[in-house]
């Protein structure tokens, strides 16, 4: 069965909501160890609470985008073969912890994410970084360009929004290598927002400016990270484009070898997660747009988003879990 037939089926609508669990899940045993300064503990333990509730989800599921190379990643490694094996046939981008430095420091926006597409409809991406530029929706087509100066995409976004460029609030990651571009978005006038980790939320934040504060991502990141951030867009509308930087001949024979023939392409939302998309994500410690994991004295809170691209819809599920036994 594809996957214009399981939606007509309706199958995609109910894996809507069984792929929640899986984020919650990987959340809820990060969340445990936020603010414990052991990233890697808290990475450890939400891939394996990730995998265990992914391999319940009916479908016939490859990740391809994980935690690493089978080698060098014990579990959820690219390639891996995951769920119950019944269902549709489907490929996986994701990432039981994105941004562990800030779980480990209990900063604002760490996330469980996940995407989940048709098959060969997500970028092969291999691990290297990605410039990335994005913006929310409701704006022109083209609006941004990639190879624009930053001033002329902040320009162009301001009048689109309707606003004096000061207005607009730039997402950027905290890095020596963006030096330039912070300067370069400073001498506009726009303000910055930058973060220590944590580009896929930066990347969505841009889709609820009102609620985050967030107008536009711009920088250099992962691009495993690129591809999940475009899966969520692709659900929430919203525009990203995105070029590999390959600037090695290791790199550029690896990125081959994933079948990227042209190393210079410009990547699109829409070319980096094509089809029919679903993308969830459960916040580990609070943020901008979704609280963290809040452990009671009964029961623990988890606060997640969930996207579907054929719908466009947008869900924030607020879980209550009384029946800790299953953490
Ligand atoms: C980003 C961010 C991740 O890596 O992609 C970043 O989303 C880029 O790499 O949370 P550097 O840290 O090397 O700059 C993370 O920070 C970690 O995966």
């Amino acid at each position: 069965m594809n996957m214009a037939q399981n939606i007509a089926a309706g199958l995609d609508r109910i894996l809507t909501m069984e792929v929640v669990r899986v984020t919650e899940r990987a959340a809820v045993a990060a969340a445990r160890l936020r603010g414990r300064g052991d990233e890697k503990a808290a990475d450890q333990v939400a891939v394996d609470a990730m995998r265990q509730e992914l391999n319940r989800l009916p479908i016939k599921g490859t990740v391809v985008i994980g935690e690493g190379e089978r080698d060098e990643a014990p579990m959820l490694y690219i390639g891996e073969e995951v769920g119950t094996g019944k269902g549709p046939v489907v490929d996986i981008a994701l990432d039981p912890l994105e941004a562990t430095t800030i779980c480990a420091k209990n900063l604002p926006n760490a996330l469980a994410v996940i995407a989940i597409a048709e098959k060969g409809s997500l970028l092969f991406a291999p691990d290297v970084y990605m410039d990335k530029i994005a913006i929310g929706p409701g704006y022109p087509d083209s609006l941004i360009d990639i190879d624009a100066p930053p001033a002329e995409n902040i320009a162009n976004l301001a009048k689109a929004k309707g606003v004096a460029v000061p207005d607009i609030t730039a997402c950027i990651l905290d890095r020596p290598r963006h030096a330039k571009l912070i300067d370069a978005v400073r001498a506009t006038g726009a303000a910055i927002r930058l973060i220590g980790d944590g580009d896929v939320a930066g990347v969505i934040h841009t889709t609820d400016p009102e609620e985050t504060g967030i107008d536009i991502y711009l920088g250099t990141g992962g691009a495993p990270e690129g591809v999940l951030a475009a899966a969520a867009l692709r659900c929430t509308g919203g525009q990203m484009q995105g070029r590999l930087i390959l600037d090695t001949p290791e790199k550029i024979a690896r990125a081959e070898k994933m079948g990227i023939s042209d190393p210079k392409r410009v990547y699109r939302a829409q070319d980096m997660a094509r089809g029919d998309v679903l993308f969830a994500a459960t916040g580990v410690t609070d943020g901008n747009l979704l609280g963290g994991v809040k452990f009671g004295r009964t029961f623990i809170t988890t606060h997640t988003i969930v996207l579907r691209s054929s719908s466009r819809t947008v869900r924030e599920i607020k879980a209550r879990h009384q029946d800790l036994e299953k953490f």
